[in-house]
């Protein structure tokens, strides 16, 4: 029995070395019929044209790929197997025309093969200057990389920020009258991505928060209206154009208080249900000591931003996202046998931006029938006899 258990794994190990030689990991493309091609590298790496992205087994160590190639398809699919110890991970890449130019699928099948629980440490590979938001990641202002709903990073976060997912316009709006100079730089959250920032206090703490607007593109009142939600603070509606007019900076002044003593103060600005335009947007945030008497007037012209404990320009110079930028950590802790599975949206050549997966709209099984769909259709095209 030994001897046989040894040959047997003397042949597994030459079969495994040929499988991860050059001429096995060869780079596989994805597309779409009538799209430019996205590739997968032989370490399982989706390169775009924007960048690469690359999913990493930190933990357990001594990772290798046991396996890259075409995948039975029926659309182009590039199939990457790592093994690290007892942990497999599978990882299967492909386009799935769900934008006007579709998206690229990586999903992950992440497997303990031991009898004992086991700690995996993945690391989600990106552009260094890529930031990312609760779901999302930005490059240069273009949302490209939409993380797994169900799926939490391990994240450190700043004393204070904005969670992402947004997109910053300096110089968007044109202030009527003098103000503060960071009312000119917004940040809006494309799609009805709402804005949310969280600023470090004590737990429990109260603040007067205030948050500044000027809307510089919709001429009339009801058009863009937005939701305030400061924590502790009742929700309001805010409409700039009924409140101050088109291009006039105005305030509107909340008293927050940590309310569910998390020591982070949470302040939102959404879309509000009956808007047409659902893009919510934001000046300027001021957080003050409760004890700080407001004068609306100097607060507009900038007057009061040194007795300000925090002084926020939103889409401006010294605004911030809450989390460092670049790679994502995750962490699993696996039970015998246990098995994990989970996809990240890539933006392929052409797509502007990556859907919200929070909102659900597309899971494993649809994106994989919206991908196969296109293939077949052109396989009964290319199959039909001409001229009927
Ligand atoms: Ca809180
Ligand atoms: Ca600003």
């Amino acid at each position: 029995m030994n001897g046989m258990r040894g040959k047997t794994t003397h042949v597994t190990v030459a079969l495994l070395a040929l499988l991860a030689s050059p001429t096995a990991a060869a780079d596989v493309e994805l597309r779409s019929p009538g799209f430019p091609p996205s590739k997968v590298a032989g370490d399982g790496s989706l390169v775009e044209p924007w960048g690469t992205v690359r999913l990493r087994i930190v933990e357990p160590p001594g990772a290798t790929v046991t396996d890259h190639r075409t995948g039975p398809g029926p659309m182009p699919m590039a199939l990457t197997c790592l093994r690290a110890g007892p942990l497999r991970l599978t990882q299967t890449a492909y386009r799935s025309p769900i934008w006007p130019s579709g998206v690229d699928v990586l999903e992950v099948r992440l497997r303990n093969t031991a009898q004992t629980p086991v700690r995996a440490e993945l690391e989600l590979v990106v552009p260094a200057e890529m930031e990312f938001g609760e779901w999302r990641g930005v490059l240069r202002g273009r949302l490209l990389l939409a993380l797994p709903a169900d799926l939490q990073a391990v994240r450190r976060q700043r004393e204070w920020g904005c969670t992402g997912g947004v997109v910053a316009m300096p110089g968007w709006a044109k202030p009527s009258r003098p103000c503060d100079p960071a009312f000119r730089n917004i940040s809006a959250g494309m799609g009805g991505v709402p804005i949310t920032y969280r600023f470090a206090v004590e737990p429990g703490a109260k603040r007067t928060v205030v948050l500044g607007f000027c809307e510089s593109f919709h001429p009339s009142a009801g058009i863009r209206p937005v939701l305030t939600q400061v924590e502790g603070a009742a929700t309001r509606s805010v409409d700039p154009i009924q409140s101050w007019g088109r291009h006039v900076p105005g305030v509107e002044r909340f008293p927050a208080r940590d309310a569910d003593d998390d020591g982070r103060l949470e302040v939102t600005v959404a879309p509000h249900p009956r808007a047409s335009d659902r893009n919510p947007i934001l000046n300027v945030i001021w957080i003050f000591r409760p004890d700080v008497p407001i004068d609306e007037e100097a607060l507009i012209l900038g007057r009061m931003n040194d007795q300000a404990e925090r002084y926020v320009d939103v889409g401006g110079k010294n605004d911030q996202t809450l989390y460092e930028p670049g790679n994502l950590k995750y962490v699993f802790q696996l039970q015998p046998e246990e098995q994990r599975e989970f996809f990240f949206l890539v933006a392929s050549p052409g797509c502007q931006t990556v859907p919200d997966p929070s909102l659900g709209l597309w899971d494993k099984a649809t994106l994989r029938k919206a991908a196969a769909e296109v293939w077949r259709d052109r396989w009964e095209e290319a199959v039909s006899p001409p001229g009927r």
